[in-house]
């Protein structure tokens, strides 16, 4: 009898264990679907719930921290572009324009010269043509792929040395040197925008001076107007004014309006 293995368990203790293992995995499930509750409770923002959004604010950081020339609106070939690009939008081109009369002004940056410096459109046209084609999006909900030519923003501030505080080229790639934004205005003032330097820097952002390889049309901004793919129509400032450069963010029509600042895609 002595020898006798002792019972590791008596039925009473494995009752005991079983009862304690549900137990624990009933809490465990519950504290599960209690979690998922709080997650699908959590107020909304744009439709999405801030832990989410948490997630999201993260990655459009690290975009921004990231963000270079690199990150390119899709290219498509010429035969795919609308033959009639759509209007939209005439704020700012209510007052008659000659466009021989027409001069670009930019308001002298560097070291801390406010003078303005004025351009023809000569100036201009004598830089190397671009071209971009790309799916030119409106927040409204509308887009199109349309087939703009130009000189790139970036060859122009780099040719005439502007928008660094130093008075050396963009090209420098000193980021130190640079303003955070360029503001656009329409001669009259009635339509302007804010932009970010690198979106201004990127290489398909042009001084656009034609469509479908013609002359702009006036009610499509010309003779000069901005093309900007990397973001949404609003930004696409037509007859272009004036420009000038700025370390705070300048005043933003459809910012004031409402709409988001950067109204990148
Ligand atoms: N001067 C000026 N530029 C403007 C606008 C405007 O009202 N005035 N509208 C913007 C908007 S909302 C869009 S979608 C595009 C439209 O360009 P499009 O007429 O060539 O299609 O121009 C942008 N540039
Ligand atoms: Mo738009």
């Amino acid at each position: 009898m002595t020898n006798q293995p002792e019972k590791l368990y008596d039925n009473k203790t494995v009752r005991r264990k079983t009862r304690r293992a549900f137990l624990f995995f009933g809490l465990a499930i519950l504290a599960g679907l209690g979690g998922f509750y709080w997650l699908i409770h959590q107020p909304e923002e744009n439709g999405i719930g801030w832990p989410f959004r948490k997630v999201l604010s993260a990655n459009e950081k690290l975009n921004h921290a990231l963000y270079s020339n690199s990150r390119e609106a899709k290219a498509y070939p010429a035969t795919e572009a609308a033959k009639k690009a759509r209007v939209n939008g005439d704020l700012g081109l209510g007052s008659t324009l000659n466009p021989d009369d027409w001069k670009l002004k930019v308001a002298d940056f560097r070291n801390g010269n406010h003078d303005t410096l004025v351009f023809t459109l000569a100036d201009i046209k004598k830089l190397p043509k671009t071209e971009v084609i790309f799916d030119f999006k409106c927040i409204e909900g509308w887009s199109q792929v349309s087939h703009w030519g130009g000189v790139r923003l970036s060859d122009f501030l780099e040719y005439y040395k502007l928008a660094t505080h130093s008075g050396k080229g963009v090209s420098a790639g000193d980021k130190g040197d640079l303003p955070g934004y360029m503001g656009l205005q329409t001669p009259d003032r009635k339509y302007y925008v804010g932009i970010d330097m690198p979106s201004a820097l990127h290489p398909q952002t042009l001084l656009c001076y034609e469509l479908n390889g013609k002359p702009l049309p006036l009610d499509q901004g010309a003779p000069l107007r901005l093309i900007i793919p990397v973001k949404y129509g609003v930004k696409h400032l037509k007859r272009i004014g004036t420009m000038f450069f700025s370390d705070t963010p300048p005043a933003d029509y459809w910012h004031e309006q409402g709409y988001d600042y950067d109204a990148a895609l």
